[in-house]
């Protein structure tokens, strides 16, 4: 054993047992998850694809890529799914490849709406090779069909990404899909339609929004957000054509060798997720998100409001100071969120003035009504204080947390 991360794997879950994650992209794999991604496929080399591959010795693993890509494709229902993506990010670097030539254009949410890197930041690979315009939110900081309508005839783009980071709202992809198609009638064109749906994917494996891959040509997502999976990614498409370019563009144009233990984590949630138990927890989601967001505004606070797993609180509207101070003061009182981008924001993503609170991890601990509109309650104190009592704020988290199921025994 190394006892030096050892020591560290026990003080990270010591954090994360006494604290409340409030993160909107965390969540907590099931041990079942945990001993898939710890297993004995990280010792195999398997590029290429099931019956495809590079190596021998795949016999097993054909056999565990083809039952994730099957679980997949039936808690999406959707007709191919590609499991080997490492991440979101290389999930979307070969989604573009698959729809788009170099300097492709592609429309956007405006990053500061609640956008990912990948959807057209210039730190990221995207902006340097796609050319990304973009749609702004509604003047009520919900998507506004009009804009992107506007936007679409305007802007002529090859494709139309919808699928957020941080927005509360619902998203009416069928709209979209008419919008892309309206469009391509009218003009003549090819515009593609995708969705990232890493944010609410297990809103969509519970069935409680729609189905982007209704909808949308090519679907990309992560594991591990509301999924509650290992890191990393996927991509999902019902066109053939498509599929065949997203297998070229994830190997061998991106990546080598697929992660095969992460890939037998990834099958295992597949399977946790497709069950009544895995709805149930996400109503409770949906019923916590929304009880926090309700007792705020309640307490008199600018909150977003919710339709998901997510809200986002304006910290500088309510208590006058910015996202990055809210951030650190409820960690203090151990509770951990993450600095936002308000629309409209005037501070810069340094600072922001909103923060992003989230629902998703704590709910797969056990996490009730009564606890969320307590947490409400601490969230408020602290940030309404600037002389509170943070280690009575902070006993009163770890009461809560302390009720919870501990995180290395979770199973669904
Ligand atoms: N970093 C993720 C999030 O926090 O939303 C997006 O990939």
């Amino acid at each position: 054993m190394d006892y030096e991360i050892k020591r560290l794997e026990e003080l990270e879950l010591q954090r994360q047992n006494e604290g409340i994650e409030l993160i909107a992209s965390e969540n907590y794999p099931s041990v079942s998850v945990r001993e898939a991604q710890g297993s004995i496929f990280t010792a195999k080399y398997a590029e290429g694809y099931p019956g495809r591959r590079y190596y021998g010795g795949c016999v097993v693993v054909d056999e565990l890529e083809n039952l994730a890509i099957e679980r997949c494709k039936k808690l999406f229902n959707v007709a191919f799914a590609n499991v080997q993506p490492h991440s979101g990010s290389q999930a979307n670097f070969a989604a573009y490849r698959a729809l788009l030539q170099p300097n492709g254009k592609v429309l956007s949410l405006t990053l500061n709406d609640g956008g990912h890197l990948t959807h057209g930041s210039g730190v990221s690979f995207s902006a340097n090779t796609y050319n990304f315009c973009f749609y702004p939110l509604g003047e009520d900081a919900h998507l506004d069909y009009n804009i992107i309508r506007e936007k679409l005839f305007e802007e002529k783009p090859d494709l139309l990404l919808a699928g957020y980071s941080a927005y509360p709202y619902a998203i009416d992809f069928k709209r979209m899909r008419e919008l892309v198609d309206e469009y391509n009638k009218a003009t003549g064109s090819n515009c593609r339609f995708m969705v990232d749906m890493a944010h609410i994917a297990g809103q969509v494996a519970a069935g409680k929004c729609q189905n982007p891959c209704d909808y949308a040509d090519v679907v990309t997502s992560t594991t591990h957000k509301t999924l509650r999976g290992p890191r990393g990614g996927l991509i999902l498409t019902n066109d053939p054509e498509l599929a065949k370019k997203i297998n070229s563009a994830v190997f061998p144009y991106s990546q080598g060798g697929p992660l095969e233990h992460v890939i037998a984590a990834k099958a295992t949630v597949f399977a946790e997720d497709d069950t009544p138990e895995f709805k149930a927890y996400f109503d409770r989601v949906l019923e916590n998100t929304k009880a926090c967001n309700d007792e705020l505004a309640r307490l008199g606070c600018m909150v977003s409001g919710t339709e998901n797993h997510l809200f986002l609180l304006n910290v500088l509207g309510s208590f006058g100071v910015n996202g990055l101070e809210a951030q650190t003061r409820l960690e203090e009182v151990g509770i951990t969120t993450n600095k936002n981008m308000l629309h409209g924001d005037t501070l810069s993503p340094k600072y922001t003035s909103g923060i992003r609170v989230g629902f998703a991890a704590a709910t797969s601990r056990g996490c009730t009504k009564q606890d969320a509109e307590e947490i409400a309650h601490i969230i408020y104190e602290t940030l309404s204080n600037p002389n509170v009592d943070v280690e009575a704020m902070k006993a009163r988290s770890k009461k809560i947390a302390s009720k919870w199921t501990d995180i290395s025994k979770l199973e669904y």
